[in-house]
């Protein structure tokens, strides 16, 4: 295959300092290391992680100046000497580990995600908003040619995310798991993931917008709405079949307080899984509850280079149908914006062309 063309200058989105604001501009297209590609773009996720990173929210810095971004799929346009197995013109994806050693014990258990020497996209280096994008090949999301491009972004964070999550919380088919934040970016991923996993799913959000999305599109059984619910332990437990509470409860919320409830509804025997980072926030449960209902509460981080797999593969199936909205590269500080507000139902892509 002849080489494709590939520009010195290009647009992105960069914060020059924590706290933003993010500014588009054109900016230097870089190459690609040894064992690195460079993906030409098409259509970026917009995580509330992305979020996290402008406002300095975690005990972790970024890079700056920053380019964001960690749903990135595109088109290999270049790569490095070492790299064999990634042709130019493949469709790949840019996920939240951008590389790691390989070679520490970590890497070698494919824990991946804890390799202390991890590179994380659109954090410690630069990520998919921008229209080339460098990443490790051996870390790359391997796309398929019949995979929508915009659709498939999303789920290069938010569906490894909550199909890793999910498969943490042990839940088994015909159970039922409570997803927090439900109407968000990865809370509508997680009601496809675990509709496609044989759960019963219980949405917990607010707004009719949401509520309409979980119920009519996403196909949740119930929705517990947080805001106008008088009591959310009771109702959530209500709306399980035997009043027994959930068996597993994913935590993407952007909140501390849900943190604090889950360990009160969740069913004897059940599992918390704890995804969302609200800034400084602390997890909390009653000790003796969590005792004698022998209750399980654990982190989930992203995912490792299989579980990409498996994710992307639920979604080539045709399983993974959430909603999301595409608007401009040129457009991510109203999509922030929105955010900050809670109104966004679902993901928001943008489109590195506009
Ligand atoms: O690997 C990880 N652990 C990982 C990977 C990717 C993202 C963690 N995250 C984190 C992000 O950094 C962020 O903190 O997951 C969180 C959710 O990311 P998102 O889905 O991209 O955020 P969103 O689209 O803004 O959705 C958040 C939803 O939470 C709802 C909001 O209404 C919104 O729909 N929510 C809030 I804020 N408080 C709630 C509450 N008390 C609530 N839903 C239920 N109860
Ligand atoms: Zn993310
Ligand atoms: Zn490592």
């Amino acid at each position: 295959m002849s080489q494709p063309e590939i520009p010195k200058k290009q647009w992105a989105q960069v914060i020059q300092k924590t706290g933003g604001p993010v500014e588009y501009k054109e900016i230097d297209v870089q190459q690609p290391g040894p064992d690195e590609v460079l993906i030409n773009i098409k259509f970026s996720g917009v995580c509330h992680t992305d979020l996290h990173a402008v406002n300095g929210d975690w005990p972790l810095p970024t890079k700056l100046p920053l380019v964001g971004g960690h749903e990135g799929a595109g088109v290999v346009v270049a790569r490095g000497e070492l790299v064999k197995d990634v042709e130019i013109g493949d469709y790949a994806g840019v996920k939240w580990i951008n590389g790691s050693c390989l070679a520490c014990d970590f890497c070698q258990q494919a824990d991946e995600p804890l390799c202390p020497k991890a590179l994380l996209s659109g954090y410690t280096v630069d990520g998919s908003f921008q229209q080339y994008c460098i990443a490790k090949a051996a870390h790359v999301a391997r796309l398929t040619k019949d995979m929508d491009l915009a659709a498939a972004a999303p789920v290069l964070c938010a569906g490894i995310t909550v199909y890793k999550g999910l498969k943490e919380s042990g839940a088994r088919p015909g159970q039922t798991v409570a997803i927090v934040g439900a109407g968000g970016g990865l809370g509508s991923l997680a009601q496809q993931y675990a509709k496609a996993m044989g759960l019963r799913v219980i949405a917990i959000d607010t707004g009719d917008e949401k509520k309409k999305m979980c119920l009519e599109q996403l196909d949740a059984a119930e929705f517990v709405d947080f805001a106008k619910s008088e009591n959310v332990v009771k109702d959530v437990q209500a709306a399980t079949e035997d009043g027994l509470g959930p068996h597993a409860v994913l935590l993407v919320a952007v909140n501390e307080k849900p943190f604090q409830q889950a360990a009160e509804y969740v069913r004897p025997r059940g599992t918390v899984v704890c995804i969302g980072l609200p800034a400084g926030a602390y997890l909390r449960a009653p000790v003796f509850e969590t005792v004698i209902k022998m209750i399980t509460i654990r982190g989930s981080y992203v995912g490792n280079r299989k579980d990409s797999a498996e994710a992307l593969d639920f979604f080539r199936r045709g399983l993974i149908k959430a909603p999301f909205k595409v608007v401009g590269l040129s457009e991510l500080q109203s999509v922030y914006d929105k955010m900050v507000k809670g109104e966004i139902a679902g993901r928001y892509v943008l489109d590195t062309s506009k």
